[in-house]
């Protein structure tokens, strides 16, 4: 394709905005992509259905009987697999937390225009698979290997660039991450909109590394430059920046809002008295949580952290609170073991990644 067939070039305008008014194209984005409903955070698990979804371009329906997976490019070995290969080797099942590095973008002022989150992109699912690493240990990449990429038979345009969404990772990265080759959530196949038949679920990074629909992992001898690598998914200050890289997630906890709704404002009622407060917490890169706070009128306490439920899923905190009647502000906060704190405020970043500031929640407490 020319450039002057491209219907994309210069013809797509993407302002940052200042106000909190949203556009027509940030409102479809958000009717496509959904968010975990907070309620359901009183959920180790998040129920099937209820996970949250970022897709890019539209929903690929592979047919799981023929569907092959190939290890391609510069390795020595290359081979395909059939979706019941996959599933006759070694088998693990483990919960993983997973969010959107855009989670937070809609807290920014100014704010990038894109997919609006507020809090909701995050969710914790069983994923069954089996471990990527002996597969490509089988493949056996060549000597001058330095990445191996991951496509998707997801494909559209971004910034005038039309892709199939892929992103890589190192053979390091590859070594350290425990990455899961995966076709089961909660213990049933993978929803057509999570990435059925075969995805990757990348433990302890954001979201965009689980590369869903996966059709092709080639061994590459020089960096990947493929859009959802190179042109996106960096932390920025501006336009001129060359950026750092998204990977990990950052420190984050959030609250189950107590109480009731009203329905259009989602403003939260409670009745005088004993409140529990329950909510979680996760960081990512093999961090875990050393400690919630919660603040309630301007004071910090300390909440009850339960049981891991696995090395990479969050963690359940609860706080028992003394409700006294009038409008409360609740927050929280978690701090990780590598004395990452959640901040009060959002950290700037051009696309709006990475915004991990405290969840605040306002509730009115109705006396007896
Ligand atoms: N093929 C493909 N994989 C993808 C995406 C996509 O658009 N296409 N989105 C990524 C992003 S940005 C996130 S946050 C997660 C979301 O996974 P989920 O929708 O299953 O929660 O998938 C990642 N994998
Ligand atoms: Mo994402």
């Amino acid at each position: 394709m020319t450039n002057q067939d491209n219907p994309f070039l210069h013809r797509i305008t993407r302002g940052n905005t200042q106000d909190d008014r949203f556009s027509r194209e940030e409102l479809t984005l958000a009717n496509r992509n959904s968010g975990l409903l907070l309620e359901l955070l009183n959920c180790d698990i998040t129920p099937t259905g209820a996970h949250y979804l970022l897709n890019h371009f539209d929903v690929p329906v592979l047919d799981k009987t023929n569907h092959s997976l190939s290890f391609a490019g510069g390795f020595e070995n290359p081979y395909s697999l059939l979706l019941d290969d996959i599933k006759s080797l070694d088998k693990i099942t483990q919960p993983v937390t997973l969010e959107c590095a855009g989670n937070g973008r809609a807290g920014l002022q100014p704010r990038s225009s894109s997919m609006p989150w507020m809090y909701e992109a995050v969710g914790t699912y069983e994923w069954t698979g089996t471990l990527l690493k002996p597969l490509i240990e089988k493949a056996a990449p060549k000597n001058n290997v330095v990445e191996i990429s991951f496509s998707g038979a997801d494909k559209g345009f971004d910034a005038a660039i039309e892709h199939n969404y892929a992103r890589s990772l190192t053979l390091e990265q590859l070594e350290e991450l425990g990455v899961m080759l995966v076709y089961e959530m909660n213990g049933q196949d993978l929803l057509p909109q999570h990435g059925a038949p075969l995805r990757i679920v990348v433990p302890g990074w954001y979201g965009m590394a689980s590369v869903k629909w996966l059709f092709k992992i080639e061994a590459l001898t020089s960096a990947f430059e493929g859009f959802q690598q190179v042109g996106t998914y960096h932390f920025k200050s501006d336009d001129e920046d060359n950026g750092q890289p998204v990977q990990d997630i950052r420190v984050k906890s959030l609250m189950m809002p107590p109480g009731v709704p009203d329905w259009y404002s989602r403003k939260r009622l409670v009745d005088e008295g004993p409140v529990s407060l329950i909510g979680r917490a996760w960081s990512g890169g093999g961090r875990v949580i050393k400690k919630v706070e919660v603040e309630i009128d301007g004071v910090w306490q300390q909440a009850k952290l339960s049981k891991q439920i696995g090395p990479f899923a969050w963690v359940k905190w609860q706080f028992e609170w003394m409700a006294t009647s009038g409008e409360h502000c609740l927050r929280c906060r978690a701090t990780d073991s590598e004395g990452h704190v959640q901040p009060l405020s959002p950290s700037w970043d051009l696309s709006g990644f990475g915004n991990n500031m405290v969840h605040e929640v306002t509730v009115e407490v109705r006396g007896k």
